[in-house]
Formats: structure tokens, sequence, C-alpha cells
């Protein structure tokens, strides 16, 4: 018999790898996802992958407790991949109520179906760098302090250590993966380095001028998120359920990145880039540099893919997009 995984935030980057990746892998897959006016185009990522119609979409959303219970009960998951979330750092300051009741009390919500209905899946939540904020040790690892610096960051510890009680509390083969920044072609578009790549895109092909950005002097450890879900299906494998740390070790600058971008299609960042303060955020969190030894050892995993490669390949997609 197929093992049967149930992801939440489907519709998203990672859900739409993590779903391609678990269906080479055998499993059935089913996705939850909220109901919608434009559901056609709430598959895009699925479509891009050629995967829509492989995956079982089911209703529901991560505020609707009675709902996730009876998805539990009726899809009787062996994995739940709880990858949901109001997502973007920035929109958290705008919407810091929801933030915290989807990306916060949310995985109380899916926590406590899973409890009722199926307490013997193994259970996957997506965690932060960003609970390390302001960060408390030049290269964070799984014993590094918290600090968030945003609505999202604190809803997220939320998540992740109510994910830590519950397997401390009823035993639950629960595991929380901290995950540092990953990209892709399916990154969404208000992201900082998709919002680079289509736009040099689109500079490029004469569609725009310039391209306007916030703070450039922020560092981030970027990976790429087809490596990435392959980690957290691999912390389901484990006899043990544990914290992960999953990033490539190297951080860059917003600049830099921007720089490999423009590099790539031959034009000078200089001529193009406008440094617009709308962009700033309320807190910053200004480096982030991650320690994945853990993974490495208990796992197996580590980064394939450099920003570099990732970077450009990103702008041809966009390219193509745009063509
Ligand atoms: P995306 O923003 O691309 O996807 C978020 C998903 O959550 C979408 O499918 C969205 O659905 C869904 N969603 C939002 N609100 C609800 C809700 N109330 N009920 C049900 N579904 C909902 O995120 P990513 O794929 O990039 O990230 C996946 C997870 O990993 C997120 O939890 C994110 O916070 C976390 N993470 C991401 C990192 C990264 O660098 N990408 C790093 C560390 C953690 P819809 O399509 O309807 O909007
Ligand atoms: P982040 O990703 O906040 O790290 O959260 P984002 O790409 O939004 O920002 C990265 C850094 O770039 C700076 N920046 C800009 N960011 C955006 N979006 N737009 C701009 O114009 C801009 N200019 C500069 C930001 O200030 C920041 O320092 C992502 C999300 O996927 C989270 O869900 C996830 O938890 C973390 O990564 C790890």
């Amino acid at each position: 018999m197929a093992k049967k995984a149930l992801i939440t935030g489907i519709t998203g980057q990672d859900g739409a790898y993590l779903s391609e990746f678990l269906l080479s892998k055998g499993y059935d897959v089913y996705g939850l996802a909220r109901r919608s006016s434009t559901a056609d185009v709430n598959l895009t990522r699925l479509k891009w992958l050629g995967i829509e119609k492989d995956v079982q979409i089911v209703d529901g959303n991560l505020l609707d407790l009675s709902g996730l219970i009876r998805s539990m009960q009726e899809i009787a998951p062996d994995e739940v991949y709880n990858l949901a979330a109001q997502s973007f750092v920035a929109s958290s300051w705008q919407q810091p109520i929801l933030t915290g009741q989807v990306t916060g009390l949310g995985v109380s919500n899916m926590l406590e179906a899973l409890r009722i209905a199926k307490p013997d899946a193994h259970y996957y939540q997506a965690s932060s760098s960003e609970m390390y904020g302001l960060v408390q040790q030049p290269v964070q690892s799984e014993t590094t302090p918290f600090y968030p610096r945003s609505p999202y960051a604190v809803a997220k510890l939320y998540g992740h250590w109510i994910t830590v009680n519950y397997r401390e509390s009823f035993n639950m083969h629960a595991s929380s993966g901290i995950l540092f920044n990953h990209e892709s072609p399916l990154r969404g578009i208000e992201f900082v380095t998709r919002k680079v790549t289509d736009g040099v895109a689109r500079i490029k092909l004469g569609l725009e001028k310039e391209l306007r950005l916030g703070n450039i002097n922020a560092k981030r450890d970027w990976g790429h998120a087809k490596d990435y879900v392959q980690a957290m299906w691999l912390m389901l494998q484990q006899d043990i359920p544990d914290d992960y740390v999953v990033s490539t070790g190297r951080t860059t600058t917003v600049r830099e990145m921007c720089e490999v971008a423009f590099n790539h299609v031959g034009l000078n960042i200089d001529d193009h880039l406008v440094i617009d303060p709308a962009f700033f955020r309320p807190a910053e969190v200004d480096i982030l540099l991650g320690d994945p030894s853990k993974a490495k050892e208990k796992l197996g995993w580590s980064a394939t893919i450099t920003m570099e490669e990732m970077i450009k390949e990103m702008v041809e997609a966009d390219l193509k997009r745009l063509s």
C-alpha cells in the first residue's frame, strides 16, 4: 500500500516541490487548500511542475479546526507536512493578528486535529530561521537562543515550541525544521530574490527601467527549495522526532545576490537599482547564517545548489515567462 501524505500549503512554493518529490517516491499526495474564487490560478505552481492532476486537493483552512479533524479522519495520513502560513514577513506588521492566528495558533489546530484523529502520523512543522532574528550567535544552530523581530517570527516561534511541546507531552512524532531562506523559480513575487530576478528580466526585455529595493545590506543564507523539501521528508523517516537547522552555511548580501542576476544578463546593477525606503521594515533581521552540521550528520542531507546557480535559473525562468 502506498503511503499517504497530507500537505498544508500545497499551493505555495514548498508545497509544490514537496508534492513532486513525494509523488516520485510513490506516495498518495493530498493537499489542503483554502477555498478561493480563483481556484484555477491557485494551482499555478503545481501546473508549472505538471503534477496538478496527480495530487488530491482537500478543501480546508488552518483556522477551521473541525474541518482539519474531518480531513485527518477521512485521509488517515501517514505523514503530515504543515507548510501553510502567512509567510511574508513584511505583511506581518500590516496583518499581525491574522499572522498570529494562522502562522501561530494554526499550528495548534493542526496538532490538535492530529492528536484527536491520527496521533501516530509523523508530523513536520515548517519553522524558520526568522526565529533567530536579532542573532545571539554569529552562526545559528539548533541550540542558539531565539530573538524574533517581526510578528511573523513571533508566530513561528509559537508554532515551533508548541510542536516541541506536543512531542514531549503526548509522545507524538513531531519534528520541526528550522529552514533558512530557500528560493526557486516558483518563489512568490514579493520575496526579494524573485522580485529581483523578475525585475532584471523585465529590464532586460525593455519592459522596465529600474528595480526598487529596501535594505540591500541584509545578509541571508540562501538555498534552493528543491533541496530543502528533501530535508523535510528525511526528518519524518527518522525513528526519533527532532529539530533540525536546514541551511547552506554561507551568507550573502541582498546586493551581492542582485549582482549575480544583473551580471547574468549583461546589465550593470548601478544603472538600474534604486533604494526605496518604502521597502524598509520596522525592525530588520540583519544577518542569518545557519550551521547545517546536524542535518548532515543525522539525515545525510546537504545543499547541492549554490545561490549563484539558483539565481541564474530564476532569471532564465522569468525571461521565459515574460517573453
Ligand atoms: P508560500 O507563501 O509560498 O506558501 C504558503 C502556503 O500557505 C500557501 O499554499 C497558502 O495558500 C497557504 N495558506 C496561507 N494561509 C492559509 C490558511 N489560513 N489555511 C490554509 N492554507 C493557508 O510559502 P513557502 O512555500 O515559501 O513556505 C512554506 C512554509 O515554510 C511556510 O510556513 C513558511 O513560513 C515556511 N518557511 C519558508 C521559508 C522559505 O524561505 N521559503 C523558510 C522557512 C520557513 P494560498 O495559495 O491560498 O495563499
Ligand atoms: P525574509 O525574505 O524576510 O528573509 O523571509 P524576503 O525575501 O522577503 O527578504 C529578505 C531580505 O531582503 C530585504 N529586502 C527586501 N525584501 C523584499 N521582500 N522586498 C524588497 O524590496 C527588499 N529589499 C530588501 C529584506 O529587508 C530582508 O532583509 C523569508 C520568508 O520566506 C519567510 O517565510 C521565511 O521564514 C524566511 O525567509 C526564512
